[in-house]
């Protein structure tokens, strides 16, 4: 098993709630600037594999990514990369000569899968960003409940697996399939649902979508699903269970609570809704639509007047890759292309980079739009609706010239 060591990182997560709930003295603080106010979180190192993060929460954990580990590159890395679990019993080791992962439900032969079967199969690799759903969800105006994400829930990695299809075909799919059905190695507490998705037969088919045993060129952290998790390039991290170890193959659509009830987004354009909206008709919320964001500047940033200053930052296309990324300072009325880095595949990130020419002293806006291949773009107004998902509202930064 040349590829997979043994993972096991720790008393930490698990051992009571003493280290995570309780950052040790003396971290720096960090400022989300949320609408809502309350946006300072302390930063933490004391998570196994894991730099230094926002701590959003200890357990489950939640750890959100900074933006200095955003900057400059495409890939971020494993120990910088955000972390999100529903259920405080999550694996804290996996044995990888025991782990199986099991394929059941509607399929010719039941398979048990061994780490080895995995590593034998045909590999797949592509880059794609991984981001929660309820990303920038603290931005929400009115407030909605819920992590009170930044923009720091997404990264971008380079995954190597095997194609969920080639798992499935192994199996061999039984007429009639409709969905598959993960699951992981968390645990939900008594009484509460196993955290578990589903795609239709067909997503789960399209041979992008894959199990993953490798993120940037290293085997996965523990925090993000090690030994295996799933990848579904374009479509909202919701659908990438981690520590992936069952599939089952379903002939009736998933009914779940976690497909059924939560993940839902209003079936509206945008997927907007007035504020305070209920009882709307809503789907599975699904693909990821375009951003893009600065990562070497913050908002209210200050540079030096009549000077030209260098500015860049990452955008990502959803579904589609990045065409362009335009910058203004006119609030909207005129945009200016801004060049972009290597495309590095076009579930990405992709660099984009300015030289601003010296700015006469005064206080600017300069905001940042994503187009992709296929035309999607982003608005100035902010889309709501109760779950905070989605949100990818142009973003801009007050530029103080002096
Ligand atoms: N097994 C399992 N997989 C999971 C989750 C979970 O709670 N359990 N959360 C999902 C959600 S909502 C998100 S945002 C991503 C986060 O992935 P990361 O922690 O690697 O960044 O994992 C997804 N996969
Ligand atoms: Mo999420």
């Amino acid at each position: 098993m040349a590829e997979l060591g043994r993972r096991e990182a720790l008393g930490l997560i698990g051992a009571g709630a003493g280290l995570a709930a309780m950052p040790a003295l003396a971290q720096a603080l960090v400022d989300l600037r949320l609408p809502g106010g309350n946006g300072a979180r302390a930063m933490t190192g004391d998570f196994p594999e894991k730099g230094s993060m926002i701590l959003q929460r200890g357990r489950a954990p939640l750890l959100e990514t900074p933006l200095d580990a955003l900057d400059g590159q495409v890939f971020t890395p494993n120990d910088r990369f955000f972390v999100r679990w529903h259920y405080s019993d999550i694996p804290t080791s996996v044995d990888v000569r025991t782990f199986r992962l099991t394929i059941g439900g509607a399929v010719r032969r039941r398979l048990s899968l061994s780490l080895a079967d995995l590593l034998a199969m045909p590999r797949v690799e592509l880059a794609a960003v991984n981001q929660c759903s309820g990303n920038s969800r603290g931005l929400f105006s009115p407030r909605v409940p819920g992590a009170q994400w930044g923009n720091g829930a997404i990264g971008n990695a380079k995954w190597v697996g095997v194609a969920l299809r080639d798992v499935l075909d192994r199996a061999g799919v039984a007429p009639g399939a409709v969905a598959v059905k993960l699951g992981g190695l968390d645990k939900p507490p008594p009484g509460a649902p196993a955290f578990e998705k589903s795609l239709a037969i067909d997503h789960a088919r399209d041979s992008e979508v894959m199990i993953a045993f490798q993120m940037n060129g290293a085997q996965l952290p523990l925090l993000n699903g090690f030994p295996i998790r799933l990848i579904v390039p374009g479509w909202y991290s919701t659908y990438w269970i981690k520590a992936l170890d069952r599939i089952e193959v379903l002939t009736t659509p998933d009914t779940g609570y976690w497909m059924d009830k939560a993940y839902r987004i209003p079936a509206t354009p945008g997927p907007d809704v007035m504020p305070g909206a209920k009882d709307f008709p809503t789907v599975p919320i699904n693909r990821m639509l375009p951003r893009a964001f600065f990562t070497n500047m913050g908002d209210d940033a200050t540079v030096t007047a009549r000077s030209p200053f260098y500015i860049r930052g990452l955008a990502m296309g959803g579904t589609h890759g990045v065409t362009r990324v335009d910058l203004s300072m006119d609030h909207g009325r005129s945009w200016h292309a801004a060049p972009l880095g290597p495309d590095e595949g076009r579930y990405g990130f992709r660099l984009w980079e300015a030289t601003v020419p010296g700015l006469s002293p005064g206080r600017y806006r300069l905001a940042l739009r994503c187009t992709n291949s296929a035309g999607q773009t982003q608005i100035a107004q902010p889309i709501w609706n109760p779950g905070g998902f989605m949100r990818n509202a142009i973003e801009s930064i007050a530029v103080n010239a002096t």
